[in-house]
């Protein structure tokens, strides 16, 4: 009986490794294990041994069932990990970590100028992307078919104008905000950091045609050019590090007065000059004070208040940021993931 138990344990290895599906698997346990399985016929001759034989055969048994047990389970786990393909899958083998997105280089940049404003008490706010002429161009001193527009390059949309706002356009800069925020407010002090996007027609390396601009807006009692040249000396240092300072340099825009365009130190050259901005600067936008007629139009008196405003576009202080001097700014809108995943 001891022969007849080893064989039927080396048939049933044999036969399980050749099993395919827990179906099979099930009716080979049925056919070996089972009641009327080929090892409980076995078990049925016990009792014709003789008494001093039972119990070694009986604990021999006892193991070859274990063992069956155990190989079978064994199978059914194996069997359980085989895909589709029918292929082995190792379970314990390492995965694929999933890729781990980020926000884009522009949202950080967004919510690090956010930051650096409201740490001085601006807060950001957000006016319509589609606007009217009103609040683009007629309350920033530049009338219908003024030449000044010119210079915006601005993409217009094909509805019946306002009655007395004037045709809807995208807006072209956040400067939009400046009176809008006055009407929000009411009363000054304002301290308004509007920033959204802006669309022009514009494409070369350094314009887009939507891009980002951060509007700043303070309006308050006493505000002059050294609160503005502070502000500007602020956001370089923070921003862009420590030893980068700003400087300013008289322009024309129609709503401030005087206005300024904007340099910060070349980040490149620290000041020296190179071949990226020859002169050891770099523009960021413009900058002034406002105009009494843009205060006048948002119902504040500039015989009590003053302001300064300044715009500057996100794209061009982040191409600047020391390290990246990224030459062409398209790039950060084609989707190019390998440049992207730096950030
Ligand atoms: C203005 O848009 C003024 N509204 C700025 C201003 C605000 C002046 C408040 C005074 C007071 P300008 O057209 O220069 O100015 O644009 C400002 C900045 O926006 C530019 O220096 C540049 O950084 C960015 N910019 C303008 N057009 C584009 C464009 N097509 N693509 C990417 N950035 C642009």
């Amino acid at each position: 009986m001891q022969n007849r138990l080893l064989n039927l344990k080396n048939q049933a290895i044999a036969l399980i490794k050749d099993i395919h599906t827990s179906k099979e698997l099930e009716e080979l346990r049925m056919s070996l294990l089972g009641r009327r399985g080929k090892f409980n016929d076995l078990l049925k001759e016990l009792p014709k041994l003789r008494v001093e034989e039972r119990q070694p055969v009986g604990r021999m048994a006892n193991e070859v069932k274990q063992t069956l047990n155990q190989l079978i389970q064994e199978k059914q786990l194996q069997l359980n990990q085989v895909g589709p393909s029918n292929k082995f899958f190792d379970l314990t083998f390492p995965g694929k970590l999933p890729a781990i997105g980020h926000l884009h280089p522009i949202s950080q940049a967004i919510e690090e100028i956010t930051h650096i404003f409201e740490r001085i008490g601006f807060t950001r706010v957000r006016y319509p992307e589609i606007d009217w002429d009103w609040y683009v161009f007629e309350t920033l001193n530049m009338p219908e078919d003024h030449p000044a527009r010119d210079e915006w390059e601005t993409i217009f949309i094909d509805t019946p104008p306002h009655p007395t706002k004037g045709k809807l356009v995208l807006t072209t800069h956040t400067s939009n905000g400046q009176v809008r925020e006055m009407e929000r407010v009411k009363t000054p002090p304002i301290r308004m950091l509007n920033l959204g996007k802006c669309y022009r027609r514009q494409q070369d390396a350094t314009h887009t045609v939507m891009f980002h601009q951060f509007e700043g807006l303070v309006v308050d009692k006493h505000i002059n050019i050294p609160h503005l040249k502070g502000t500007l000396d602020y956001f370089g240092r923070e921003f862009f590090g420590k030893g980068i300072k700003s400087r300013i340099r008289p322009f024309n825009f129609r709503f401030t007065e005087p206005s300024f365009e904007v340099d910060f130190t070349c980040t490149n050259c620290r000041g020296r000059g190179c071949r990226f901005c020859k002169s050891g600067w770099v523009e960021v936008g413009g900058a002034g004070m406002v105009h009494p007629d843009v205060l006048r139009a948002g119902k504040i008196d500039p015989t009590k208040y003053s302001g300064f405003a300044f715009g500057w576009g996100v794209e061009r202080v982040l191409r600047l940021k020391p390290g990246l001097n990224i030459a062409d700014i398209r790039i950060l809108y084609n989707s190019n993931v390998k440049f992207l995943k730096q950030f």
